[in-house]
């Protein structure tokens, strides 16, 4: 980065400093590291600490060539600006679950009131020529707080989950707030042309008194802001490398003989409603049903880290996860052989690429999913002489991109299982042809090409 350029300035909800063998939290974690790595720059967000005090920091920390800046959060801003608005009410509403939907109005003003300190919190470090990156659905109105403070930077915002079309948008209290935020941004990215068109459906209602001028190109009060889509990739070399040098490890090793020549099916998900998990574990059993030869043949390793312990709705689909795998597995094993594996923790990324690349077939079925980068890794980690089948939901933003791979109605079971019979199956020829096909894709628009297209549009208006 060229000084004149100026600098990048990342602000997310959860700051994620780089430490070995420490699993990254999420997708929008490992997009932005990668991101910022050859770039360099600040992330500004939370620590993830919760204080009993008044909120704190920034504090930074340097390594290489980027400024982490954190801030911790007080008790009551954790429960009502985190736990509450973003993850009761927005998560639900941008997956269309809307059921999941839990609004308090306290909630509400403990997101106006995170979002107006982190404004205030981030001006102290910001520079006139800096260029600033908002991301996700728990900062929509950073823009329009830093804006009402006198920063005239450009600034943009990328949404990692989905965006809802105005049928679903409009169930959330608060939704012509976050409109009127969303305008106050220069640059709008979403990952898929169905998010700018559920987007579209929202500026055509009149709230806001936006209009399209183009396909990209929105009016609003006071200027123009361009919405586009941006769909976000992976390092696929470095997701190669660690998959081989994974491979030789003894954990991987070790993990392959105790599969005794069976071909294994690996999931692997933040434990979340959204990502399909119940339905999974469902179809996985409709499997061993509808086709019993498969008993022989396959393993389920479904890897489930946790997340958002204290919201309920994630403590409730724990416990069901829990029970259903133990029913299936009590249904079908034998002396020598337990169909699921279930693994509620997280593994280190490299072991978990060696996994990858040992899987015969990855399944990926969220019941929505802004885009999903485990369908993109895995198929990254494959070895192009041997490559497994990625059986993938039709309603991941991956699926856009990743045409080759078997896709699938996560909510029917028999679609599911369908799949899962045809990978088992699929020629080693067939495989390659997919496997090549997609990897053509995933180079082609890596996280280089992401965070080029983004910080450009955002640097030259597009
Ligand atoms: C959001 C959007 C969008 C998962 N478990 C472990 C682990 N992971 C890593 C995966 C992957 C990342 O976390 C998960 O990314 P996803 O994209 O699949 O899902 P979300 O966390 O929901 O991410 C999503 C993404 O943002 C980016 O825009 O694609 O739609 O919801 O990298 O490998 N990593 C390790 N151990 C685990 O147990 N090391």
């Amino acid at each position: 980065m060229s000084t004149s350029d100026g600098r990048l300035v990342i602000v997310s909800n959860r700051v994620a400093i780089p430490e070995e063998n420490k699993p990254a939290g999420g997708g929008l974690a490992v997009g932005v590291l990668a991101a910022l790595r050859d770039h360099g720059g600040i992330w500004f967000g939370w620590s993830g600490e919760v204080t009993d005090r008044e909120s704190g920091g920034p504090d930074i920390t340097t390594i290489g060539n980027t400024d982490y800046a954190t801030i911790q959060i007080n008790r009551s801003d954790y429960e009502q600006y985190y736990n509450g608005y973003s993850n009761r009410v927005l998560w639900p509403v941008c997956h269309y679950l809307l059921d999941f939907i839990r609004y308090d109005q306290a909630d509400f003003e403990g997101y106006r009131r995170v979002n107006a300190m982190f404004a205030r919190k981030l001006m102290s470090l910001l520079q006139p020529d800096d260029i600033i990156w908002v991301h996700d659905y728990h900062l929509i109105p950073l823009a329009s707080e830093l804006r009402s403070a006198g920063i005239e930077n450009r600034i943009g915002f990328f949404l990692h989950v989905p965006f809802p079309a105005y049928e679903a948008l409009r169930a959330a209290p608060g939704h012509e707030y976050l409109l009127r935020c969303l305008c106050a941004y220069d640059v709008l990215g979403f990952h898929t042309p169905r998010d700018l068109a559920a987007f579209e459906t929202c500026i055509r209602e009149p709230v806001v008194g936006a209009e399209f001028e183009d396909n990209r190109v929105i009016r609003v009060p006071g200027g123009k802001l361009i919405a586009d889509v941006f769909p976000i990739g992976i390092d696929v070399d470095e997701v190669r490398g660690m998959a081989e040098e994974a491979s030789g490890t003894k954990r991987v090793k070790k993990l392959v003989k105790s599969l005794d020549e069976r071909q294994l099916i690996i999931g692997v998900d933040r434990l979340d409603y959204s990502k399909g998990l119940m339905q999974r574990m469902l179809a996985y059993e409709r499997l061993l049903e509808k086709y019993p030869n498969s008993q022989r043949l396959v393993t389920l390793m479904q890897i489930a880290p946790p997340t958002r312990a204290g919201v309920r709705a994630y403590d409730e689909i724990r416990n069901a996860l829990e029970q259903v795998s133990g029913r299936i597995n009590g249904r079908f094993a034998e002396s020598d052989w337990v169909p699921i594996r279930y693994l509620n923790k997280g593994v280190a990324r490299v072991p978990l690429m060696g996994f990858f690349r040992k899987a015969a077939i990855g399944l990926v079925t969220p019941v929505r999913d802004g885009m999903n980068l485990v369908a993109k890794e895995y198929v990254a980690a494959q070895d192009p002489e041997d490559p497994g089948v990625l059986v993938l939901s039709s309603l991941a933003g991956a699926a856009v991109e990743l045409t080759d791979a078997l896709i699938v109605n996560p909510h029917d079971r028999d679609d599911v299982a369908d799949g899962l019979a045809t990978a088992i199956n699929m020629p080693l020829a067939e495989r390659k042809r997919r496997y090549e096909s997609m990897i053509e894709v995933l180079g082609r628009n890596d996280i280089t090409a992401w965070r080029t297209r983004f910080v450009d549009a955002l640097r030259n208006g597009g």
